[in-house]
């Protein structure tokens, strides 16, 4: 069975669902079991799996344990390593939609461009690339980092060799030989940097703020360890459960906040740190001046040793201009390259700065949030009835698998197509005065966290400085509120 080439259905859908990653999948496994029909699930890209299909960078990887980065409905069991990389994690997501019966419903090369809420029929009408369509409620599963971030250094368009961003990887470039510059040194650098630069002519890494680094003890899963996972299913459901814990107990030790426990964790990364680097400059350049936590901590074991190759330096100097030939820094030196690399992360509001939504009254999604993203639960915006965002603001994690806020967000939306097609409620909408309670609340408990008061400046935050990336506190207490919507939360007609 492959991907419905069908043109969308003229509707009206129960739902239209947006995004084909982990929780666009989520959700549609969801709806089929739950019998909620009709639905089409539309993806702007070329093939299954969002963020895990686009990011195709060498190395490209996850830095949740393999046994956690599965959904719990679809567990897989036989992850190679103990970190999964994306060639695995994009055919599990194929397969989980294969699998799942998915395939009918799913129109890809299918981008959402404008969405307007119809009052009188009580229903969406949504503009795609390839046509109208009709849908009760919308579930967007677009997340949050698909819009690559290019830095707005001048002179960037004039450089004459390839230039191209980690999340549209030139592949048919061979970049054996060749002078390569990257720029930035968060999660995703910090992954292909040791891929490409063993064949490198000579490899510079523009460094801005350096990253607090731990060790990734990451492993291939041998055959037999796999065949007694597959065997032992309380087995199974027991490593997962300790796997969250690990995970999870950093929430309630009181990570979030700068405290002894962070001194404590930046010691063990200075020391890793130390066993890779002896060169005592090299290691000074590379020494955080944040404290650990405040951007994503990342988790490498060849990353510090790559920068001891005699073919890659780190440079500190703030880049002035780029040049046809290459990189000019703030003192006049020049880095002549041959291939420049942008490693410089996502544009967090880029879907919905693009994306016209016009709800109640006229209100647009971006005149909603002109004073930041917000919605409640990260879920429902008021003004916006039948819509409900997964990985929508305030709901990342730096500390734990975000599928888990995914199983979660999507319950939430279940709750409310199944008692639209259980009784006669057809419009969900929040009430704005609990909308105000949950995002005061949730601003309140960020207001001394370590995002806001580590020293650091992160795409957590958005250009008023306010966190709208993030969930304060632990997955259990997220999931305890979210999983299911309360209908007085909830204007419904
Ligand atoms: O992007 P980033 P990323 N001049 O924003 C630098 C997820 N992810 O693609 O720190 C010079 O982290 C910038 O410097 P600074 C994960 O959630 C997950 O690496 O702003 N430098 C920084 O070093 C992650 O957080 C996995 O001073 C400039 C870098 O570019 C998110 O994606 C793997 C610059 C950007 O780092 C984004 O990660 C990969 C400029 N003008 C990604 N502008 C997993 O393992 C920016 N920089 C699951």
């Amino acid at each position: 069975m492959s991907v419905s080439d069908a043109p969308l259905p003229e509707g009206p859908l129960a739902v239209l669902i947006v995004g084909s990653g982990f929780s666009g999948l989520a959700m549609g496994i969801r709806c089929r079991q739950a019998g909620i029909a009709p639905f089409a699930i539309v993806e702007k890209g070329d093939g299954i799996g969002g963020t895990w299909h686009e990011n195709t960078y060498p190395g490209a990887a996850c830095d949740i344990p393999s046994h956690l980065y599965s959904l719990s409905y679809v567990p897989k069991h036989d992850w190679s390593r103990l970190y999964p990389q994306q060639p695995e994690i994009a055919a599990y997501l194929r397969d989980t939609a294969r699998d799942q019966g998915l395939l009918p419903h799913l129109h890809l090369r299918t981008a959402v461009t404008a969405a307007t809420w119809d009052e009188a029929e009580a229903l969406w009408r949504v503009e795609t690339s390839r046509g109208p369509v009709r849908a009760r409620a919308i579930v967007s599963g677009m997340g949050g980092l698909h819009h690559p971030a290019l830095p707005d250094i001048p002179g960037r368009e004039s450089f004459a060799g390839p230039a191209f961003h980690s999340a549209g990887w030139d592949h048919a470039r061979d970049l054996r030989g060749k002078r390569i510059g990257v720029i930035g040194t968060g999660a995703s650098a910090i992954q292909f940097v040791p891929e490409i630069a063993p064949g490198a002519a000579h490899l510079t890494l523009f460094q801005r703020t350096p990253a607090w680094i731990m060790p990734k003890h990451d492993r291939p899963i041998t055959e037999r360890a796999k065949r007694s996972y597959r065997g032992l299913p309380l087995a199974r459901r027991l490593f997962r459960l300790w796997l969250f814990w690990i995970h999870e107990i950093r929430a309630f030790l009181g990570f979030t906040k700068v405290s002894r426990l962070t001194g404590q964790a930046e010691g063990l990364a200075r020391r890793h740190l130390a066993k890779a680097v002896p060169d005592k400059d090299l290691r000074a350049k590379l020494t955080p001046r944040y404290r650990l936590g405040c951007k994503r901590v990342l988790i490498s074991d060849d990353f510090y040793p790559t920068l001891m190759r005699p073919n890659v330096s780190l440079e500190t100097g703030r880049i002035a201009r780029i040049t046809p030939s290459g990189v000019v820094l703030e003192d006049g030196a020049t880095r002549d390259l041959d291939v420049l690399v942008y490693a410089t992360g996502f544009d967090l509001t880029g879907s919905f700065r693009t994306l016209h939504v016009v709800g109640r009254g006229g209100l647009t999604l971006r005149q909603a949030w002109r004073d930041g993203m917000g919605a409640f639960q990260g879920i429902s915006v008021s003004g916006f009835p039948n819509l409900f965002l997964l990985m929508g603001p305030n709901t990342g994690l730096g500390h734990n698998s975000m599928i888990l806020m995914i199983e979660a967000q999507v319950e939430h939306a279940l709750s409310c197509l199944r008692a639209m097609r259980n009784t006669g409620v057809r419009v969900f909408d929040v009430k704005p005065e609990a909308q105000a309670r949950f995002l005061a609340d949730v601003q309140a408990r960020l207001a001394d966290s370590i995002w806001q008061t580590g020293g650091c400046t992160s795409w957590y935050q958005d250009d008023k400085g306010r966190n709208t990336a993030l969930w304060p506190g632990s997955v259990l207490a997220y999931r305890r509120g979210a999983r299911r919507a309360r209908l007085s939360d909830y204007r419904v007609s």
